[in-house]
């Protein structure tokens, strides 16, 4: 095998955490899109941003008593919210909340003492804050002009930067996820993989850093999506949800039981490929107890049927 994903594919089990702004609205990452919230308005949700129960090193000990190797975290999602201290721009958790820490910060320190592998989610091509990203379908044209969007001040003047501070600032990064990379050029595409490899040359990219085929170094399945399908022989991966959401919401109450998830998590691996498995953590900061209980549901299962 591939001796640069191999602790990857030997990982078989991780954990997708989506925690942004948008949890204060408790209606998943997409709302600032799905009900066209100006800038200035969401902007205001920082305000009173102040997720006093988030503790680093109890999210990691809820992945490692689910089984998981390795957690995949939003450190911005659509909305252009960094979760983490960003010099590039002052829209992020520690310049612009009460709130004031970086759990960026924290979760590398405590994923660094539990033997846990910390990698970021990053969305590099939809930012609705920015006035000038561009996306093929996505954008935010309720705040910004599409015929004046100017792509490169977005890339070179926010995505990369934020990129090189993930990238120095928090240790190793086993991999970068990156999503919706509808309208990336091949240029920017092959560009981007350069810029991050050339920092951290272990990182690992999913196949979403670009439409163009066979980009990443590993395939990113569709959301709930499982098994190797195609030509496409590399490794791959299922991010797929507890519920039917990603992001924080108070309505989806749709849960898998414990045991439809490990069905699935024996269905994914038996094919070959890892599951990355989703929690929306709260505003105040703690992962749902539905989740939560969920997941340790799995590690026991694991646990009983491993020591035979
Ligand atoms: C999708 C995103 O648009 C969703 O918000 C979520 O992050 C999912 C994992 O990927 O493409």
């Amino acid at each position: 095998s591939d001796p640069a994903t191999a602790w990857w594919t030997d990982a078989r089990f991780g954990m997708f955490i989506h925690w942004g702004l948008y949890a204060a609205l408790a209606k998943g990452e997409w709302v600032m899109y799905a009900d066209k919230i100006p800038v200035r308005e969401y902007e205001k949700l920082a305000g009173d941003f102040n997720p006093q129960q988030f503790d680093a090193a109890t999210w990691v000990q809820l992945a490692k008593d689910a089984g998981m190797k390795y957690i995949v975290i939003t450190a911005k999602h659509h909305d252009g919210f960094a979760m983490f201290h960003s010099k590039a721009d002052p829209f992020n958790i520690v310049d612009a909340t009460p709130f004031g820490r970086d759990p960026m910060k924290e979760l590398a320190e405590a994923c660094r003492e539990a033997g846990i592998v910390l990698c970021f989610y990053y969305s590099h091509v939809i930012d609705w804050h920015h006035p000038h990203s561009l996306h093929k379908e996505h954008n935010n044209t309720w705040d910004y002009n599409l015929a004046e969007k100017h792509f490169p001040e977005y890339w070179e003047g926010k995505a990369k930067p934020q990129l090189k501070e993930l990238l120095t600032s928090y240790g190793p990064v086993g991999l970068l996820w990156f999503d919706t990379a509808g309208g990336l050029s091949e240029a920017d595409s092959r560009d981007i993989v350069a810029f991050v490899k050339g920092m951290q040359s272990d990182c690992l990219i999913n196949s979403r850093v670009s439409h163009f085929i066979g980009m990443g170094d590993y395939v990113s399945k569709g959301d709930n999506e499982i098994g190797m399908s195609g030509e496409d022989q590399r490794p791959w991966e299922t991010p797929m949800t507890l519920n039917q959401s990603w992001g924080y919401t108070d309505r989806d109450q749709v849960w898998k039981t414990a045991e439809a998830v490990i069905k699935k998590l024996v269905n994914v691996i038996g094919k070959g490929g890892n599951l990355l498995l989703n929690v929306g953590p709260t505003p105040e900061g703690t992962i749902p107890e539905l989740s939560a209980e969920r997941l340790r549901e799995v590690g026991e299962w694991t646990r009983r049927n491993s020591e035979a």
